[in-house]
């Protein structure tokens, strides 16, 4: 009996005809309606970065959260738009053709291919009209053209920034390739460099980026992540005289008030004084400890410097001198890695008193620590003046890189930075012999004499292209754009590309589902872009995603996070073979909150099968009886509206899991009170669909249904249903009506029993009096004799 659900051939003849027909007219419709007149919905998921190892189960639980909602929404009557697309730049497949001598791009279609048919093979009902790839040069092509307008309005610039270094590799490394300190290659140390780069000014928009936060429907956790990220802090600038100097040294507080226990000044290891007083020819006593300390810090990366606070290191600028302004106490300076060169002014006064990391640093030096009492507001007013200061840092935006978007600019002697003419757009990649960066700290396109040798646009002498590439961040930063967009990317003008109509009609996302990892990278630099996008007229809204909720990670059997190198992995291929992609959808979101990581538990699919088999059973078996008269057994049709009612609910709440037990627990009534009433089973198969996509849709067209689900309108509920049946008993004692009560008919008679003696009024009557009898006549009364 078990063996008759034949899940193999019923998923393979429905994602033919998703795919072949009907999803192509859905899509039809959809574009007739791009208005915000008609209800729609944009439900998007983090689009996968396609790599050559393909998807396990743990990617998938976000693709099928979000399709249990399409697939909800349409049925609800909404134009949903549900696309799917490739993140496809970036290092792993650039390290794939520096391994294999072939062209990234090659390894990137196969990876796709292969991701494609197993997104298809799970039963997804995405939109594959949009279907987007951001390496595909109809696609950079705008990606270049969004920098170009940044450029244009001084938001993109050139500065000197730090790269990772490997000297041995003679290479730049992404922050990536580099393992606590060392190259992923050849272990060696890795160096920062300080090379040309150009950078996003992301600063700008600093402030709105924070304060857009509160009307975002976001998990908290990450909107705080953004918040630090952001790190806007409201202090004091006060600057310390140094004696026998012109110079002073501005420092950054959020305490002022604590300035009379200030016992001695911090500067960060690359603060410019430190580098005056190394050069000055008046040399420090110990100028060789300094500079040594100043080259060491060079090296450790931020994160290593804040936090290792607790074994502090630091050296005295020794025969330096400053002033407290507040007391004209005179106190030492010191450098110290603790205090960082990009946050307020890279000095610090120190108040060890009130100062947890000032005091350890104290102790540890031995430097005085001086109890005083704090200031008053009117006090240190004079003193200083206010300032707000940022954690956030201009976004680095060059990679000396092959595979990423070439910046579309043109370097010319006599006119500077010209940007590349938009009809030149895109800047294709060239073709190359070595991928590698090359030993000049250059991508290697510098290489590629051809290519980079231009004419300036300006003055048309001889010029060069920027050889630097784009970071992986960008494309991902206006693809929801894209898929937004109504007509297909080719040969457009600006003006007709951007259809305002189609992205009006489209944004922002209502739904955005993905991994918590990208709280405040791609989250953050999306939110950049759009607000940029929107200043300069492109969209309608200062936001991109309006609602953004995490997946957890579904962690290997032995919980810990599923890798290659723990061989812990689980693919969905012999799942969707032995079980197939029904049951595999609906054990990943049965195994718990959406939300919350969990193990993968091999038993639990076998579960969700049988499950369905039963369900399979019942439908069939059921159908074969065809002429079932419309009865209606109240029990049964209660249970059904309180199903839909909880169904409907936990999957806009997404509370998957508790939706699929609901479901089961229905399927279990179902079981003992046959036979099933012919409208109650399609009402069943329409609320299992979203989760059980290609069985349902089998079912629906075996009881001579010739539509799609998707189009069907999703059963709704008689509120007066869903509520209990109740019945209201008189609670009597020795014979005595004491008190009435009304419960839920079907309530445990224990409990009932156990509730009537304890109403206020009947309570009393049985202190210290041990009932001897106990009448129960449901639906009328109680006695209790005593
Ligand atoms: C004196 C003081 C006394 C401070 C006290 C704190 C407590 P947030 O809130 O994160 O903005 N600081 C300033 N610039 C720094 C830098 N470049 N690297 C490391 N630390 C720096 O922190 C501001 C406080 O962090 C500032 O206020 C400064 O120490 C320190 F009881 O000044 B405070
Ligand atoms: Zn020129």
């Amino acid at each position: 009996m078990t063996s008759s659900y034949p899940h193999h051939q019923i998923e393979t003849k429905w994602q033919k005809i998703w795919a072949r027909k009907k999803f192509i007219i859905w899509h039809a419709a959809q574009k007739i309606k791009n208005q915000k007149s008609k209800a729609q919905s944009y439900v998007l998921n983090m689009f996968p970065y396609p790599s050559g190892a393909g998807l396990h189960v743990g990617h998938l639980l976000g693709y099928i959260g979000s399709d249990i909602v399409a697939r909800h929404h349409r049925m609800k009557g909404l134009n949903v738009l549900h696309p799917m697309g490739w993140d496809a730049f970036g290092l792993p497949a650039e390290n794939y053709a520096i391994r294999h001598k072939i062209h990234p791009g090659a390894a990137v279609k196969k990876n796709i291919a292969n991701f494609k048919k197993e997104l298809t093979r799970m039963g997804f009902s995405y939109d594959w009209q949009r279907e987007i790839n951001t390496t595909d040069p109809d696609y950079y092509k705008w990606t270049q053209w969004i920098f170009l307008q940044m450029f244009k309005k001084g938001l993109a610039y050139e500065a000197e920034a730090p790269v990772n270094w490997c000297s041995f590799c003679k290479t730049i490394l992404a922050n990536e390739e580099v393992i606590d300190g060392h190259c992923e290659r050849c272990d060696h140390r890795v160096e920062k460099k300080n090379i040309r780069q150009w950078l996003l000014k992301i600063t700008v928009y600093a402030d709105r980026l924070l304060d857009d936060l509160e009307n975002l429907d976001w998990p908290e956790k990450v909107k705080e992540m953004q918040r630090h990220w952001i790190g806007r802090s409201a202090g004091w600038e006060i600057e310390f005289k140094l004696k026998n100097a012109d110079w002073g040294v501005k420092v950054f507080t959020t305490r002022p008030e604590t300035i009379d226990g200030a016992t001695y000044l911090v500067l960060a290891p690359e603060h410019e004084l430190v580098g005056r007083f190394l050069q000055s020819r008046l040399k420090l006593p110990n100028h060789e400890a300094v500079a040594e300390y100043v080259e060491q810090a060079k090296n450790k990366s931020e994160r290593a410097r804040v936090t290792a606070f607790r074994n502090k290191t630091g050296v005295e600028l020794q025969g330096v001198k400053a002033i407290n302004p507040w007391n004209k106490e005179s106190m030492p300076v010191w450098v110290a890695d603790y205090v960082l060169t990009h946050y307020g002014t890279g000095a610090i006064m120190a108040v060890p008193a009130y100062d947890e990391r000032d005091r350890q640093f104290a102790q540890t030096f031995k430097l005085s620590i001086k109890q005083t009492s704090l200031l008053e507001p009117r006090q240190f007013r004079l003193l200083g003046e206010k300032k707000v200061k940022y954690r956030l840092r201009d976004w680095i935006f060059s990679r000396q890189r092959y595979w990423g978007e070439p910046i579309p600019i043109i370097k010319c002697d006599a006119c500077g930075n010209v940007p590349a003419p938009e009809k030149d757009l895109p800047i294709k990649l060239p073709a190359v012999k070595r991928y590698e960066p090359t030993g000049e700290a250059e991508s290697p396109l510098a290489a590629v004499f051809h290519w980079v040798r231009v004419k300036c646009p300006k003055c048309r002498g001889p010029a060069q292209r920027e050889t630097d590439t784009m970071p992986q961040w960008a494309g991902s930063s206006w693809y929801y754009i894209a898929y937004a967009l109504s007509e297909k990317f080719k040969t457009q003008s600006p003006k007709q590309f951007w259809n305002r109509k189609s992205l009006d009609g489209w944004l922002p996302v209502d739904l955005y589902i993905g991994g918590v990892e990208h709280a405040v990278l791609h989250l953050l630099y999306a939110r950049f872009w759009h607000k940029f996008l929107y200043d300069i007229g492109v969209v309608g809204t200062g936001e991109p995603f309006q609602k953004l909720i995490n997946q957890g990670l579904i962690l290997g059997p032995d919980g810990q996070k599923m890798s290659k190198s723990k061989g812990n992995v689980i693919g969905p291929d012999g799942l969707i073979r032995d079980y197939g992609a029904d049951a595999l959808r609906l054990y990943e979101i049965f195994m718990g909150p959406f939300g919350d990581s969990k193990p993968w538990d091999a038993r639990g699919i076998t579960g969700t099968r049988r499950f369905l088999i039963r369900v399979w059973n019942l439908i069939t078996a059921d159908n074969k009886s065809r002429n079932v008269q419309e009865t209606k057994n109240q029990k049964i049709e209660r249970l059904l509206h309180q199903t839909i009612k909880k169904v409907t609910g936990d999957i806009e709440n997404f509370r998957f899991n508790t939706a699929v037990s609901a479901l089961m627990i229905l399927v279990n009534e179902i079981e003992k009170n046959p036979p099933l009433s012919p409208s109650l089973r399609l009402s069943f198969i329409k609320l299992l669909f979203p989760f059980a996509p290609h069985l349902s849709q089998e079912l629906w067209q075996r009881l001579g249904k010739k539509t799609l689900l998707d189009g069907e309108p999703w059963p709704v509920y008689d509120e007066h249903l869903t509520e209990n049946e109740k019945m209201t008993l008189v609670i009597a004692v020795s014979g005595r009506a004491r008190d009435r009560m009304t419960v839920d008919r079907d309530l445990d008679r224990e409990l009932i029993l156990k509730l009537a003696a304890l109403q206020p009024r009947v309570k009393k009557w049985l202190e210290n009096r041990p009932v001897k009898k106990t009448i129960f006549v449901p639906g009328r009364l109680i006695n209790f004799v005593v």
